[in-house]
């Protein structure tokens, strides 16, 4: 990399590091303040879907700060966000955070896994936790895809699970294979994506002959991320509000957390729900609630 000497540089960066460097040392502690939103991201994988072409990884800036025009995609089973906050987010009564999707007609379920911060070095490499929903007892736990690339465009992309079902991810809309479905930032020609499985959300009952697709009311109820059926959706904020409380363990044993600095996010329906395609949450970032 070129190095620059200070001397080269315009008049107004200079200004502004000069700025930077005077706040470092100008500005007490106590006076520091914290965002309620996300503040970085530190990894985001797609699942394979039909938004994969346009799907940027640099639309992760769409799920930090106050929610502005854009989105991030997940795409279908197993695509997930990690993601943090600048400071810890306390288990008191009640919600403690709310994760805010795109809006939508019907739920794309995503399950919310939480991380202190335990080892202090700003960064989620500590335990995550999985936050449970009303689906807990009906989910699969560490269920695992196997998805392969399609070997051209006239081929499907196809997939092989922890369970020993295998299979093709089925076109219902747009184009006619999932060949595209393939995300560029997926470079190796295979992907394992690890998580949580809820049970399948929509089901089709059929009218005079053609698909129609509705999701039950009563199936996502609560402790879901993009589940605009949840009794913890607010409307307003298009946000499913959530409870450190509700944090499992790796053998599904609930734990006390007192605190979280970290949040994953990962689309947990594997289903191609006909012409609705994948089901795949969207998501416009998380806000603490005081
Ligand atoms: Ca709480
Ligand atoms: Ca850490
Ligand atoms: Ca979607």
């Amino acid at each position: 990399m070129m190095e620059f000497s200070k001397s080269w540089l315009p008049v107004g960066i200079v200004t502004v590091m000069f700025f930077l460097n005077s706040c470092k040392t100008e500005v007490p502690d106590s006076d520091l303040t914290y965002s309620e939103y996300i503040t970085q991201v530190f990894e985001y994988v797609y699942g394979p879907g039909q938004h994969a072409v346009i799907a940027q990884s640099t639309d992760t800036a769409n799920f930090t700060g106050e929610p502005g025009n854009g989105w991030l995609y997940l795409g279908g089973f197993g695509g997930y966000v990690v993601a943090g906050f600048d400071h810890n987010i306390y288990n008191h009564t009640g919600a403690d955070f709310e994760v805010l999707a795109l809006q939508g007609a019907m739920p794309e379920p995503a399950v919310v896994y939480v991380m202190p911060d335990t080892n202090a070095d700003g960064y989620p490499n500590d335990t995550w936790y999985e936050l449970k929903g009303n689906q807990f007892e009906n989910s699969k736990r560490n269920y695992w895809v196997k998805y392969s690339k399609a070997a051209n465009a006239e081929s499907n992309i196809t997939w092989v699970d922890s369970e020993g079902a295998s299979g093709e991810l089925i076109s219902g809309y747009g184009t006619a294979t999932s060949a595209g479905w393939w995300w560029p930032g997926t470079t190796a020609n295979d992907i394992t994506l690890r998580g949580t499985r809820l049970p399948d959300s929509y089901e089709n009952n059929p009218v005079n002959g053609s698909q129609y697709w509705t999701v039950p009311k009563d199936r996502f109820t609560w402790g879901y991320a993009e589940n605009n059926y949840g009794t913890d959706f607010d409307a307003t904020s298009w946000g499913n509000k959530l409870d450190i409380s509700n944090a499992v363990d790796a053998a599904g044993n609930p734990v006390e957390l007192t605190h979280i600095r970290f949040i994953k996010i990962q689309t947990a329906v594997f289903q191609q729900a006909g012409w609705t395609n994948e089901v795949s949450a969207e998501l416009r970032g998380a806000r603490e609630l005081k």
